[in-house]
């Protein structure tokens, strides 16, 4: 009760005092008091602002390295800190060193992206520069600059800007050893596989990840002379701005619709001011694979300038931008005499996946997280070798290539590089079947209309949706299989493996109304009907390798030559390098069709001078017969492991 009592008596004493209070006159503004700390005349932004770095576990210095001819490269350097005699790992990217720290965690395998946790935890100097022309660098950007020589007049390229770089971290990282390994995945291993072609000393090891090494032939650019028109979006994301540039603006939501109505490629081009962009000019003004292609093939200077650094050329088996790359580049070594130094990793991975998560691609699950036990198991102690001379547990094979049928890996001691190994012809026969017997003859036709293009994934089609394109080299085919425009041929149902293993040819044999067009050859596995274990890939059809070839190059790469109309004419081209278990039970499909839009611009199958400026009235329905013989038999040429094949 006293407390209750005490308690009312408090609360009516302060109901009088906050009424007083309100009922005081307010304090005269005049006479508040301003002293000189309270008053800000410039910026609350300070000019530089220095994060405390107490608690972080690295030191970060930004620092712009000279090169030989003055132009400073901004370059960004993480080194543990107490750090003493660690080797160095250097990316040179088009794409914004400082975009490679992703967030200001105090811990160095925090702050930086996912690629590069694994080389944080494993104790390394960590460097990324921007070329350049680019971001935080200085000079002139040219897309994928060619080296030194006739198409490059100056005294750089990335070649001579790599040695300088590493001159410089190993004269000015006290904390180094001085040895460097240089990585980096698409444009960024394409800057591995420049340096290599004269490297600085101190370049110990290097792996180039889905290296762009051919841009005509099969990687971004072209395939067999086939534009990648979805790649424009590129040219304006790198060439408009010295940062990010912007995506090409789009008129219509599916991307299928906005390139069909635009026309051409170059229409479409003219249509958002590329004429502005220097690229675009010197590309549109080189269709064929003149001297303006060869002369930058790194395939083709690899070896004229082999190196003996160690190097890993490494892809993936299902990778949707450079799937030609690392494969051509390792095979054009060894052709000359370099197989010790130089080998080949396959992993079942799209485009750049070897430095994000490695637990699945599109439909199809591994046991592990691929990507991350290849880095911890088999790339890091490969650098480390030869970075800091701790022994490797077992030597690197020649070639290792995952096995996405038995979910492993398969080790090589001697992996052939294409045209040594034995081809089996699988046929094209009578009744869409498909046999590894000789067919008796006769002839599929379909219509290919460049006013209905087949799409290379089902419509809407976003080229940037991310997941999808990451993706679209997986994607079940029974889209397009459903198309009249689409030759689907398909062995009986297996009873013995059928283990591909290297590079199928396509050796098409067909005669067209038109005077020009493509061919695209898919090599599919059929699954069976129904699966138990996972009811969503029942009947799934598995693209295995594909590819696309522009007839006009079925002569020549460099002297395209119009299609004699109505007249059978061989097309033979390589499709990506597999390694592939048909399984008892599966079937084999070999699809054929003209079209892969909008992916691939479309081929007008009349003769032009330059596709990518065809008018209108040029494109035109054809009717493609694709021959069983006795003339010309069409077939796919797969390098089969003996003991394991002829299930058909
Ligand atoms: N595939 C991309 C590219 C490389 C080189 C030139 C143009 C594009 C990339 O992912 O970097």
């Amino acid at each position: 009760m006293k407390t209750a009592a005490l308690r009312s008596l408090l609360f009516s004493l302060a109901c009088m005092l906050s009424v007083a209070a309100f009922a005081a006159p307010p304090a005269r503004q005049d006479a508040l008091k301003v002293t000189p700390d309270m008053i800000q005349t410039g910026s609350d932004i300070p000019a530089h602002w220095k994060e405390p770095e107490g608690n972080f576990d690295y030191i970060r210095r930004d620092v712009m390295i000279p090169m030989r001819d003055g132009v400073k490269l901004h370059t960004v350097i993480l080194i543990p800190k107490g750090a003493h005699g660690l080797p160095m790992l250097l990316e040179r990217t088009p794409y914004n060193a400082d975009s490679f720290i992703t967030s200001n965690s105090p811990y160095m395998a925090d702050a930086v992206w996912s690629g590069d946790q694994d080389w944080a935890n494993a104790g390394y100097i960590l460097v990324w520069q921007d070329i350049r022309g680019k971001y935080g660098s200085q000079g002139k950007y040219v897309m994928t600059r060619p080296p030194m020589g006739p198409l490059n007049p100056t005294k750089t390229d990335d070649t001579t800007d790599a040695w300088d770089t590493i001159a410089w971290l190993v004269k000015n990282v006290p904390q180094s050893n001085g040895k460097v390994g240089m990585i980096g995945s698409s444009y960024d291993g394409w800057t591995v596989a420049m340096a290599l072609l004269h490297p600085n000393p101190a370049l110990k090891v290097a792996a180039p990840e889905s290296p762009m090494i051919d841009g005509w032939m099969g990687d971004d650019w072209y395939h067999y002379g086939a534009l990648r028109q979805i790649n424009l979006d590129y040219f304006t994301e790198q060439m408009t701005a010295q940062g990010s540039g912007k995506d090409v603006p789009r008129d219509n939501y599916d991307d299928y619709t906005n390139f069909l109505e635009a026309g051409s490629a170059g229409t479409y081009a003219d249509a958002h001011g590329f004429e502005q962009l220097p690229w675009w000019n010197r590309f549109a003004a080189h269709p064929a694979y003149d001297a303006f292609w060869q002369l930058q093939a790194l395939d083709k200077l690899l070896p004229q300038h082999p190196s003996e650094v160690p190097t890993m050329w490494l892809q993936g088996l299902w990778d949707q931008e450079d799937i030609y790359g690392a494969v051509h580049a390792w095979e054009a070594l060894v052709k000359a005499g370099h197989r010790a130094n130089n080998h080949l990793v396959i992993g079942p991975w799209w485009h750049s996946q070897i430095n994000r998560a490695g637990w699945y691609l599109g439909p199809l699950k591994w046991p592990g997280n691929t990507t991350a036990e290849f880095r911890q198991q088999v790339l890091i102690p490969w650098f480390n070798h030869y970075l800091r001379g701790t022994p490797l547990a077992r030597p690197l094979p020649d070639a290792m290539i995952y096995n996405p049928v038995q979910k492993r890996w398969d080790s090589f001691p001697d992996w052939k590089v294409a045209g040594a190994q034995q081809l089996t012809p699988l046929y094209l026969q009578a009744h869409m079947g498909l046999a590894f017997q000789q067919p008796g003859g006769g002839g599929d036709s379909y219509v290919s209309d460049p006013a209905k293009p087949v799409p290379y994934l089902p419509r809407p089609i976003q080229a940037n949706d991310e997941a999808r394109w990451r993706t679209w080299l997986v994607h079940d085919q029974r889209f397009a299989a459903d198309r009249l425009d689409v030759l689907s041929y398909t062995t009986p149902v297996l009873t013995r493996t059928v283990w591909v293993q290297g590079a199928p040819i396509a050796d098409i044999f067909a005669k067209t109304t038109g005077t020009d067009g493509d061919f695209v050859v898919k090599l599919i596995d059929v699954y069976p009907g129904t699966d138990p274990t996972d009811p969503t890939m029942g009947g799934y059809e598995l693209p295995v390798s594909l590819d696309i070839f522009r007839g006009r190059y079925r002569k020549s790469f460099s002297d395209p030559a119009p299609i004699p109309a109505n007249v059978v004419q061989e097309y033979r081209f390589r499709l990506p390098t597999v390694n592939y278990e048909f399984k008892p039970g599966h079937r084999i499909m070999v699809q054929i069709q003209s079209t892969l839009f909008p992916l691939y611009d479309r081929n007008p199958q009349t003769w032009v001078p330059n596709i990518l400026f065809a008018e209108p009235a040029d494109y035109r329905k054809t009717t493609v017969t694709i021959e069983h013989g006795p003339d010309g038999r069409s077939a796919v040429l797969l390098p089969l492991v003996a003991g394991a094949d002829s299930g058909g």
